[in-house]
């Protein structure tokens, strides 16, 4: 145990160039191997920043490395951290200029064992902190900004994650390592009324964070992280997930659709080994080593089993062996066929691609051919069906299916019915937007397109 640590430094000079550096960084979720080096020399500088959360949703964010969450620090127990931050969050960013005043903000590594008032401390625009401490435990470790209101420097991006392996290394062998940080968010619509982009910006809602009422719940960042882009194995790997959550005040009930957790190292200490775990709680600043074994090639879903949690977009995917997802994901897990880039810019035809992601991507594709034994492809619905009746039909199905003829056309093709939804007619206007939009935005392409043009038949 090395309790040394001469003290923190500030002063007016400030880091210019890029927003954090060291060789022991790591953008995540992909991981690079330990930098065998026993001195790592951090720079992780404040930063102000419009992030994306959601397509269409633009945030204005505070960081840490100038990305949310800041960069992954990988390093060992014995190793010596010498980290500095510059206070750069009156820096205009590149591009446009509309980010949130300056203000002061400071770094406090959960890995470390220092004083706080001398370490954690507040610095202003335009100063730099500097100061070093030696990592005593292994683990997974949040680190975040400290500066009061603490919940709202932490809602508003800056935390992230330091690994500190064993000082001899893990028991067990890998193929593959990835690093997963679970955060919410609490968001509103700018009441200034401000664009990015051509996209509403979304600011902190000061009630809703006060109440634990998120917006959104995400890992690394993003909703739905990784259904986009899947994390990648294959069939017979062994994985290892260094998992944390960062909250700020919601719990995660971590989980992966079609394994079981062979172990569990709690905080990611592998002193505190669990066996054969279904799921993993972990409160905010919780963290966990899981490994598992990939049974057979398939789409595993890593997921918040907190369920409200999960549709709020704490989903994503493990791809073994490159194959397409096939139907019948838990809702939200699954991509649709309109190319990611795609993205509504009218925030009602944005809310409702939101919300027909977690409650309807079980049943329906837009595009993607219909869903055996789910429900048809709705792509081309605006056109086969006038608007009156798709209000009718999404306010209350089962009513539709024993008066209306061509609901009971439907219900004759595809013998389930769907179930009703329980829609406000806000929500109905926001799906309709969004049906209107895919139906005049879509590139015609491969596979699909066939059987969404001519209504296909279920079976
Ligand atoms: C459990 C499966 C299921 C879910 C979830 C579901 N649907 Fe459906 N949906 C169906 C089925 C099945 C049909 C075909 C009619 C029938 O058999 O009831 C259908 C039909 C439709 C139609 C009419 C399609 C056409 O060709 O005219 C629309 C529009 C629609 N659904 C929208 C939605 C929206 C929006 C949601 C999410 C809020 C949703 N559905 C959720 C199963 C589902
Ligand atoms: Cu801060």
């Amino acid at each position: 145990m090395d309790l040394k640590s001469p003290p923190s430094v500030t002063t007016a000079e400030r880091h210019t160039g890029p927003f954090s550096a060291g060789s022991a960084l790591n953008p995540g979720p992909d991981l690079k191997p330990l930098v065998s080096d026993p001195v790592k020399e951090i720079r992780i500088d404040a930063t102000h920043k419009i992030i994306e959360i959601a397509p269409g949703v633009k945030y204005s964010a505070w960081t840490l490395g100038d990305t949310v969450p800041g960069p992954v620090i990988r390093a060992r127990v014995g190793d010596r951290i010498k980290f500095s931050m510059t206070n750069r969050s009156d820096e205009a960013a590149p591009g446009i200029r509309m980010t949130a005043a300056p203000m002061m903000h400071s770094m406090d590594f959960h890995a470390a064992m220092v004083s706080p008032t001398d370490k954690y401390h507040s610095i202003a625009p335009g100063q730099t902190i500097a100061y070093e401490f030696t990592l005593n435990y292994p683990g997974v470790f949040m680190y975040h900004c400290a500066t009061p209101m603490v919940l709202e420097h932490i809602a508003s991006g800056m935390y992230g994650m330091v690994i500190v392996e064993p000082r001899g290394g893990y028991p067990t062998r890998v193929d593959r390592e990835y690093a997963i940080v679970q955060s919410e968010f609490y968001t509103r619509p700018d009441p200034q009324k401000r664009k990015v982009d051509n996209q509403p910006l979304h600011v902190l809602d000061g009630e809703r964070v006060r109440s634990k009422a998120s917006t959104y719940t995400v890992f690394n960042g993003r909703y739905n992280g990784f259904v986009d882009k899947p994390l990648l194995a294959k069939p017979g790997e062994r994985v290892r997930l260094f998992v944390l959550n960062a909250g700020p005040s919601n719990t995660s009930s971590f989980h992966v659709v079609g394994t079981i957790f062979d172990r569990v190292w709690l905080d990611g200490n592998p002193d505190n080994q669990l066996r054969g775990m279904q799921t993993v709680l972990l409160g905010s600043s919780g963290s966990a080593i899981v490994e598992f074994v990939v049974p057979e090639a398939g789409v595993y879903t890593m997921v918040d089993h907190h369920f409200s949690n999960a549709s709020q977009g704490a989903v994503g995917l493990i791809e073994a062996s490159g194959k397409a997802p096939v139907g019948g994901m838990p809702a939200g897990a699954e991509h649709h066929n309109i190319p990611a880039t795609a993205v509504p810019s009218d925030p009602e035809a944005v809310q409702g691609k939101l919300n027909f992601e977690s409650k309807c991507l079980a049943c329906h594709t837009i595009g993607g051919g219909p869903k055996p034994n789910l429900g048809p492809d709705l792509y081309g619905v605006t056109g086969r069906r006038d608007e009156a009746w798709l209000r009718r039909w999404l306010k209350s199905p089962d009513r539709m299916l024993q008066t209306d003829p061509q609901a009971k056309e439907l219900l004759a093709q595809w013998k389930v019915p769907m179930p009703n939804q329980y829609l406000s007619d806000e929500e109905i206007s926001q799906y309709i937007a969004y049906f209107r939009w895919a139906d005049q935005n879509r590139q015609p392409q491969s596979g699909g397109l066939a059987s969404a043009a001519a209504p296909a038949p279920g079976r």
